[in-house]
């Protein structure tokens, strides 16, 4: 029996433009991923998120599942469109409506609210007028925004994640372009997370020095990073693994612990790399209360001879942050994928735990999405995802494994909630521990979603898998 420390937080996780549809109703205006998604050829058979889960309409019947689940925490974000439309200026009253009765909601059924400030949905006006997270001033459009939410909400909400991947935003939104707002820039990545980094400082700045005394909540920032294991025992695989981890998650890990970014980015990337003011340093060094992760894979890294003939690595990218750190990414083919092609490796995640405590001193740590998508099938009232369950289960015991070698997690929310717009590929990925029909809307919890509910019922789990494995 694994069993999990008494306070643990078991979660699930979703964001708004991902579930909500209503994208044109209650006030809302557009983001940046309405009309990503309305450009032909941006997104799988053009789908978008216009009526996604309906959970705008539907947020009761959804609170009700996870009160069946017994879930203890539930992590959703908010569209900042819906409660400045243009990003600036005026509230909507129905925007702050709705989310408000969300989280009483929530609290009537003892289910503690996280709340993601950004998940990826910029008020399109901010995009189109203001040039979206490459102008320094969305600082602090970031930061008035987060002070409406704190105003209105923190009197309830205790938990905020300021911005959610930034590196996402950064790597697939300003670099490859698949990502809204679908620009493919060689520096602008650097640019982005710099403007990234700096609003993340701000709102909490506004939320340390008017709100946090008096609402008594905790404030951070959720970073993604798969795990990256030395190909062989070679110095140069395993600096290329660091390397890798580094350009990864120390790019917005290390300015929030240590106040700048890595000394081998600053090598590499050189003057292409924007720096910290003083001012910035001050709202950034030290600014998350907690470390939130997002992990979903791993892979092998290795070296590569920057005179190494281009066709036998797998170094992918565009002369920008892939050539700048010239690692050799690869997979053990006896591992299982899922329909990402996201390899799963369980001990990667507890390894990847382990590097953030030695590195960061240890902080107090969440995994704000762990999850797998996979062909889900309902058949007869019933989803067969074993995968699914083997896949979560293998990860909460890698985790456990973690605890005890001294890692201070306290919590785990699985991705996700139920079957959503799933960005570029929309509908065709389902990540949810609850099934969808896209046709009806009607929702069916899935074994993986049982067996999650058993395991939240024990605080642990009959581990059923191979020790190896974690
Ligand atoms: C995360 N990658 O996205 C997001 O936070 C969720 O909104 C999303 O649905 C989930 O993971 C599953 O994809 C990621 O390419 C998207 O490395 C892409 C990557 C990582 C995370």
């Amino acid at each position: 029996m694994i069993q999990f420390p008494n306070d643990f937080v078991w979660g699930s996780a979703t964001s708004s433009y991902q579930i909500e549809g209503a994208a044109a109703e209650g006030g809302r205006a557009w983001s940046i991923w309405d009309a990503h998604a309305h450009i032909p050829g941006r997104t799988h058979n053009n789908e978008n998120g216009n009526v996604a889960c309906d959970h705008y309409h539907r947020y009761k019947e959804d609170v009700k599942l996870m009160a069946d689940l017994g879930l203890k925490a539930y992590r959703f974000s908010i569209s900042w469109s819906r409660i400045q439309p243009d990003g600036q200026g005026e509230i909507n009253q129905e925007g702050i409506d709705f989310y408000s009765n969300l989280i009483d909601e929530l609290l009537k059924h003892n289910i503690t609210p996280w709340i993601t400030l950004y998940h990826w949905d910029l008020p399109l006006a901010l995009q189109t007028e203001k040039d979206g997270w490459l102008n320094p001033d969305i600082a602090d459009f970031f930061a008035t925004y987060a002070e409406i939410c704190f105003k209105h909400f923190g009197d309830r909400v205790k938990n905020w994640i300021t911005l959610n991947e930034p590196w996402v935003v950064a790597i697939l939104g300003y670099g490859e372009g698949v990502f809204a707002p679908g620009r493919k820039s060689k520096d602008e990545p650097y640019l982005a997370a710099h403007q990234l980094l700096r609003s993340h400082g701000k709102a909490v700045k506004v939320y340390r020095e008017k709100y946090q005394e008096k609402q008594g909540g905790k404030i951070g920032i959720t970073n993604n990073c798969d795990w990256r294991e030395p190909l062989t025992n070679k110095p140069e695989d395993i600096e290329a693994a660091e390397r890798s981890l580094l350009f990864f998650l120390g790019w917005f890990a290390d300015p929030i612990y240590f106040g700048d970014y890595p000394k081998v980015m600053r090598d590499r990337v050189g003057d292409r790399l924007p720096k910290f003011s003083a001012e910035d340093v001050e709202n950034i060094k030290g600014s998350s209360d907690f470390f939130g992760l997002n992990h979903y894979t791993a892979s092998y890294a290795a070296d590569v001879d920057p005179n190494a003939n281009d066709d036998d690595v797998t170094v992918y990218g565009n002369g920008g942050i892939f050539e700048d750190q010239y690692v050799d990414l690869t997979s053990d083919p006896k591992w299982k994928m899922t329909t990402m092609n996201w390899a799963i490796v369980p001990w990667g995640c507890r390894k990847l735990l382990e590097w953030i405590s030695d590195r960061y001193g240890n902080p107090p740590t969440y995994i704000t999405e762990n999850g797998c998508s996979l062909d889900d099938k309902l058949e007869n009232g019933e989803v067969k995802d074993t995968i699914r369950k083997e896949f979560v289960e293998g990860y909460l015991a890698a985790c456990k494994k973690a605890i005890d070698n001294g890692v201070n997690l306290q919590g785990y929310f699985v991705w996700s909630f139920m079957d959503n717009f799933e960005w570029a590929l929309g509908y065709s990925k389902r990540f949810g521990i609850h099934y969808v029909d896209y046709e009806t809307l009607e929702r069916t919890p899935k074994n993986s979603a049982l067996w999650f509910k058993e395991a939240i019922k024990n605080n642990g789990f009959e581990f059923s898998l191979n020790e190896r494995d974690i």
